[in-house]
């Protein structure tokens, strides 16, 4: 299984409990390891295998209510 690391800029994350609603969610998706929320330059790095498409984390981000910045 390989293992593959994305990030994705998400500009309105802002505190602990941004950082929690996202990392609840994206931990849903199937393949996911763990997550990590930089919040001073609002990125979130998602480290994951290939069970968990772009497609499904960029799902899972939205569904926790914030915007992704295109790159
Ligand atoms: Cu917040």
């Amino acid at each position: 299984m390989s293992e593959r690391t994305q990030t994705y800029s998400v500009p309105d994350v802002s505190c602990g409990h941004c950082v929690k609603a996202i990392t609840d969610e994206l931990t849903k998706v199937p393949g996911v390891g763990d997550v990590a929320v930089d919040l001073e330059r609002k990125l979130v790095t998602v480290r994951h295998d290939e069970r968990a498409s772009d497609a499904a984390l960029r799902a899972g981000i939205e569904e926790a209510g914030f915007d992704i910045a295109a790159a």
